[in-house]
């Protein structure tokens, strides 16, 4: 083979390579792989518009390939007739892809306006609340209010009603589709029902300042038994104070000397507003909007140093030794 064919070849097959590697894989936040009725709408008009896509470029690309080959320049043949003007292939090549938009719009707004209807009577309410850089999640009916991690049941339709404490952010969680704005001021929506157990990873998805990209979350959907047992946690008290364990205690009085207050809410304690509510904070699986697990080593690096962690974070470095934060540490865990 010659180098130059060579060289082509092998270029040839790197990029098929790459192209069928991009489809494979398992990625936390695809949207080929939805787990909702909003994201399996979406997904079906997009492979209805890769069809015709692939249609036209077929087409497309043989009439061009056909071309260069038939009508190329050949030493001593005479140059092609010059062809100006057909009715024929004017009216078929201005028909022909409006009749394609059609084909593509009926299906686009027959979507919109389904993942746009009105929540079914028995949809679960989810107010969605962004915040520079994190999402507040409070459930009106059931009376809970938890931070960065969205726990619904399988199976049970949902809505989301989002507005924004600051900013312009967007809710977006890939596989059950969405991605919408989250606006101050306003309220926007997302109806979906879950179809599999699982937790999905979401983030923001509308610039919004200097740690957007740490404004993550997580949709946790359970069977309907888990998700009860989570609901009974949530809207249990916090320990009595006298059931705290001496540690825990030292942790607690810390808490009311430090001005964790003034920020954030512990049911029957604490009814700060700027922070997540922490009377379940040991409920989560990751703290500071996904940036970090949900550990005694996480608790303690995010109180040590919230901005060092996070930049820009608007929770504040408080001095203290080591000791007020193992027992502070040892206070947040047992709030679960
Ligand atoms: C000026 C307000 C403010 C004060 C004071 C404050 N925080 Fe925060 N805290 C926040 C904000 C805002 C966040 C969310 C940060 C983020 O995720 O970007 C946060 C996040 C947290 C989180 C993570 C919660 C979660 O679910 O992600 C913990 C735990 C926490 N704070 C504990 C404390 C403790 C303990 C103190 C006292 C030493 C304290 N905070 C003082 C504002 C405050
Ligand atoms: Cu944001």
């Amino acid at each position: 083979m010659d180098p130059k064919k060579r060289t082509l070849a092998g270029v040839a097959a790197t990029m098929l390579l790459v192209i069928l590697t991009a489809c494979g894989g398992e990625y936390p936040q695809s949207t080929l792989h939805p787990t909702a009725d909003f994201g399996s709408e979406i997904d079906r008009l997009f492979r209805t518009i890769v069809w015709w896509a692939l249609g036209v470029f077929v087409v497309v690309e043989t009439a061009l390939i056909v071309a260069i080959i038939k009508f190329r320049d050949r030493p001593g043949a005479p140059a092609p007739k010059h062809v100006h003007g057909s009715t024929l292939l004017e009216i078929s090549w201005t028909l022909a892809p409006a009749i394609i938009l059609i084909f593509i719009a009926v299906p686009t707004i027959r979507t919109i306006f389904r993942t746009d209807a009105a929540p079914p009577e028995n949809a679960m309410q989810v107010e969605v609340i962004g915040h520079q850089w994190w999402w507040e999640f409070r459930y009106p009916e059931l009376g809970i209010v938890t931070a960065n991690e969205m726990r619904v049941p399988a199976g049970q339709p949902v809505t989301l009603v989002m507005t924004s404490d600051d900013v312009i952010h967007s809710f977006w969680a890939p596989k059950l589709g969405g991605k919408r704005d989250v606006m101050p001021g306003r309220s926007t929506r997302i109806t979906f029902t879950p179809d599999s157990v699982g937790v999905f990873f979401g983030q923001c998805a509308e610039f919004c300042g200097v740690s957007h990209a740490n404004m993550r979350m997580r949709v946790v959907v359970e069977d309907s038994s888990g998700f009860a047992g989570w609901v009974t946690q949530e809207r249990t008290a916090p320990a009595a104070e006298e059931t705290l364990s001496s540690e825990e205690a030292a942790g607690l009085a810390v808490f009311r000397t430090k001005g964790c207050m003034a920020c954030h809410a512990i049911e029957g304690m604490a009814a700060g507003v700027l922070g997540p509510n922490l009377s379940h904070v040991g409920s989560r699986t990751t703290i500071a909007a996904g940036i970090l697990p949900n550990t005694a080593e996480g608790l303690a690096r995010w109180i040590r140093n919230p901005a060092g962690e996070k930049p820009g974070s608007l929770m504040p470095q408080m001095p203290m030794t080591e000791e007020e934060l193992a027992a502070l540490v040892a206070y947040l865990q047992s709030l679960n």
